[in-house]
């Protein structure tokens, strides 16, 4: 193994401090094999050197650095082996040997396999144990090299293509093809095969911008149509001459000489994308009364949302191309036959707001017929391959030919997709929401624990198949794809992981892959807007929220009450998944009389009979809750308020809260992404989030909201108290932080922003995909070696519960 930064700079750093580091591996060794995270080493030191100046002055320098930057250490006696993680993306592995201190650096494999010895240590001295490495088929793959780039993708690729297209004719010969390709249902755009070389093409533009030229700007293409087709242009240049001009401007000096930026323009205008698949499965996906039931949260509004905003930019700009086709975009997601009241068991639904878009739901089939129930997002392998045949004929017949973009949702989707997409040909991009590996810690190696509650099997098997197969990943925020500072981020933690007695990934994903793309979601603008605009108000929900809010009495809406009603309001809303913390937070409150002297709690989410839950994580929480209000008394002080669906009414709940000079509080263990986050502070309510993943990033401590830490209660609570007391002395600070997320909002979190870059990505990720043919040929046959051997088995091993049959086709 080759020599490492680490490797090189350990062994003086423990050379200068031996006695000390003696003592401290003797400890780490001392009670045999175990898994030691940072807080585990620091605590083991602190123990063993007992003097503060001198830990200090051990802990100083690259001794200091390695060691805080160690995300965790399998001890093995007599050695001790480190995953050090410098910087975002970058791993170091060495280990140490306890008895005289001699470092060696060791491959990602070696580290692993350090791992399985404390968990199985049979399968880690299997020599033919099953290994993947998807990193052997990037070999040619451009990678990003600086920590801060990841995430930029789009910039990155048009860098490399402007160097790929070189400048000189035959290297521009892919973007002729591509160009000469382009079509709509078998109508050409954009050129035609008499341009079918780089020096006609080139020559024909100069021509034809000229002649374009001699027209004022808004003259309509049609006036000109007739002579550009005679030149070999077809439509999709634009809708008048000002923008057929421009167009082909960026055409000729990206021939020329081609630069990213124009690069970029000049995709952003091709006519390459009218049909849109998008893959949201689980859950109970439909328009209304579908918030709060089981798995169905976030995603399913970002979806909504994600539409509308996809296919206003699609309308944009295919009028801006000079094209009239429409857009279509279908979300394909489950029927569920047991709809509770949904509209779950319709197979078709028109998407609100939208003009071309659709829900199409598929059941999912099993030997028995159609499966009537809801099954959990962490049960639904079995079905899966069965609903993507069904799903392709369904898609093929609806969209009359393939679809230009596939774009796949969490772990089912993104499988689904990338199943449907390899067949099809199609570019394809998956978004994650939330990988379910990072919440779950060591949810890998003790895969044996978790695996008959949770199947992450299935789960990480299909999360690595799907972002391997993926042209382009959107993500949410950076910290999803390679962390913070101080913690990997969701992708990372695929880089290099072990699940023992299945697989060793020793090359996962690589987060400097350029196909890694931040765009962020936003929140519906006509709902979620600042409590200031009081001529938009939806003052009809008034009332309802007064009596929801303030009401005495107790009923199956809400239950507790809040005596004094001119204390501002802390106000949460979330699912009611043990992760999302709701617990945690009344558990603060109850435990910090200085905050409740100051505010009131408003909690939203769940309901109040957990015997009526299907989920197992939500009928825990549901108990806890009533046992911590009984426990510190907080009737009288906070109102418990049942899982609300009214989109419009909860954005005027949010304003409500505003009204009191209240904040919005969002206190998960780990939060992908927050969309309630980004809602309160649409509203101008200031908001205070967890510093466990994406509202680290949304949230600048102290300017546009507050980080909160999950894991500290008590200091967490203080900071909410400190900020009501602040605000008690200092008239402006509340409006200070409400327009602080205000601006911050506008800055990076829209849909429209949003839009603009995905189908930019589609559009040059589209073209990117035909320069990696042959690599991308062979991940596709390592994707199915693969699935077919193995996920299969995986999924079939997930119970099937029982259900009722029905005949093949559903019946309501
Ligand atoms: N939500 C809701 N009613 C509830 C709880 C949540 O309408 O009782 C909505 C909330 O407004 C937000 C989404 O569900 O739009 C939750 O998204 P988030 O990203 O916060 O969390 P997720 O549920 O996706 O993990
Ligand atoms: C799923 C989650 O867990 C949230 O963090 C996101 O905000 C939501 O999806 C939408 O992306």
């Amino acid at each position: 193994m080759a020599t490492t930064p680490v490797a090189d700079s350990m062994p003086d750093a423990l050379k200068q401090s031996r006695y000390h580091m003696k003592r401290c591996f003797a400890r780490f060794i001392a009670t045999g094999s175990r898994l030691m995270k940072l807080k585990n080493l620091m605590e083991e030191i602190e123990n063993t050197i007992e003097d503060k100046a001198e830990r200090t002055k051990v802990l100083e320098g690259s001794l200091g650095q390695t060691l805080s930057s160690t995300q965790e250490a399998a001890v093995v006696p007599p050695y001790v082996a480190f995953a050090v993680r410098h910087n975002p993306g970058c791993w170091d592995y060495v280990k140490v040997n306890a008895d005289n201190l001699s470092v060696e650096a060791i491959s990602p494999k070696e580290y692993l396999k350090f791992k399985e010895m404390i968990f199985d240590e049979e399968w880690a001295k299997d020599d033919n144990a099953l290994e993947v490495d998807f990193g052997a088929f990037d070999y040619s793959n451009p990678r990003l090299a600086l920590s801060s780039s990841v995430g930029n993708g789009l910039n990155f690729v048009s860098k490399v293509m402007s160097s790929k297209l070189g400048g000189k004719p035959e290297e521009a010969q892919p973007l002729l093809d591509y160009l000469l390709a382009l079509n709509h249902q078998g109508e050409n755009l954009m050129i035609n095969e008499n341009l079918n070389s780089v020096s006609k093409l080139q020559a024909a533009l100069i021509v034809a911008e000229v002649f374009v030229s001699s027209f004022s700007k808004d003259t309509p293409y049609k006036n000109f149509e007739h002579k550009l087709k005679e030149w070999g242009f077809e439509k999709g240049w634009g809708d008048c001459a000002g923008r057929v001009r421009e167009t082909m401007r960026l055409a000729s000096e990206i021939l020329q000489a081609p630069d990213p930026i124009n690069m970029e323009s000049f995709f952003s205008r091709l006519p390459t994308t009218f049909n849109i698949v998008i893959f949201s499965i689980h859950g109970y996906f439909g328009q209304a009364d579908v918030l709060g039931l089981p798995d169905t949260g976030g995603q399913v509004v970002y979806i909504l949302d994600q539409v509308r905003a996809l296919e206003e930019e699609m309308l944009r700009r295919i009028k801006q191309q000079g094209l009239n086709m429409k857009p279509k975009i279908l979300v394909v997601t489950r029927l569920i036959p047991d709809a509770r009241g949904t509209t779950c068991n319709q197979e078709m639904e028109p998407i609100l707001n939208s003009s071309h878009s659709h829900i199409l739901r598929i059941p999912f089939r099993t030997e028995k017929g159609v499966l009537r129930q809801w099954v959990s997002r962490f049960d639904i392998y079995p079905y899966l391959e069965n609903y993507a045949k069904d799903a392709t004929v369904k898609i093929l017949e609806l969209m009359e030919g393939k679809p230009d973009l596939i774009i796949g949702n969490y772990t089912d989707g993104n499988l689904v997709a990338s199943l449907l997409a390899n067949k099809l040909g199609v570019t394809q991009g998956t978004i994650a929401h939330a990988l379910e590996k990072t919440k779950y810690e060591d949810s890998d190696v003790k895969l044996k624990e978790f695996d008959p509650k949770y199947h992450f099997s299935c789960q990480f098997t299909a999360d690595l198949l799907a972002m391997n197969a993926a042209d382009f990943i959107i993500t949410s925020t950076y910290q999803e794809i390679a962390g913070s500072e101080t913690r990997p981020g969701q992708y990372e933690s695929h880089t290099a992981f072990t699940m023992p007695g299945l697989y060793r990934v020793v090359s996962g994903i690589n987060v400097f892959d350029p196909k890694f793309n931040i765009a962020s979601p936003g929140a519906e603008q006509s709902a979620y807007f600042p409590f200031t605009e009081r001529k938009k108000r939806f003052v009809k929900f008034g009332p309802a929220i007064e009596e929801l809010l303030y009401s005495k009495e107790e009923n199956n809406e809400h239950i507790g009450f809040l005596a004094d009603r001119r204390r501002p309001i802390i106000f949460s809303m979330a699912r009611f998944d043990t992760v999302k913390n709701l617990t945690g937070l009344t558990e603060w409150f109850g435990k910090n009389k200085k905050l409740q002297n100051l505010v009131n709690l408003v909690i939203v989410g769940g309901f109040f009979d957990p015997s009526k839950s299907k989920d197992r994580e939500e009928a825990a929480e549901i108990k806890k809750m009533h046992e911590l209000i009984e426990k510190y008394n907080l009737k009288g002080q906070m109102r418990w308020i049942a899982a609300q669906t009214d989109k419009y009414r909860n954005s005027e709940l949010y304003r409500t809260i505003a009204d009191t000079k209240g904040a919005f509080v969002q206190p998960a263990l780990y939060e992908a992404f927050g969309l309630t986050v980004i809602e309160a502070m649409n509203c101008g309510l200031p908001t205070f989030a967890t510093n466990q993943g994406g509202p680290a990033e949304i949230i600048v401590d102290g300017v546009s909201g507050f980080h909160i830490d999950p894991y500290n209660g008590d200091e967490s609570s203080n900071k909410i108290a400190d900020f009501f007391e602040k605000c008690q002395v200092d008239s402006i600070y509340w409006n200070r932080i409400s327009e602080g997320g205000l601006k911050r909002i506008e800055e990076c979190y829209t849909w429209k922003i949003y839009a603009n870059k995905v189908l930019n990505m589609g559009s040059i990720y589209g073209f990117w995909r035909q320069f990696n043919v042959g690599q991308k040929q062979a991940k596709q046959r390592y994707f199915e070696m693969f699935y077919n051997p193995l996920f299969r088995k995986l999924a079939n091993n997930v119970p099937i519960p029982y259900e009722e049959p029905l005949p093949v086709a559903p019946s309501d």
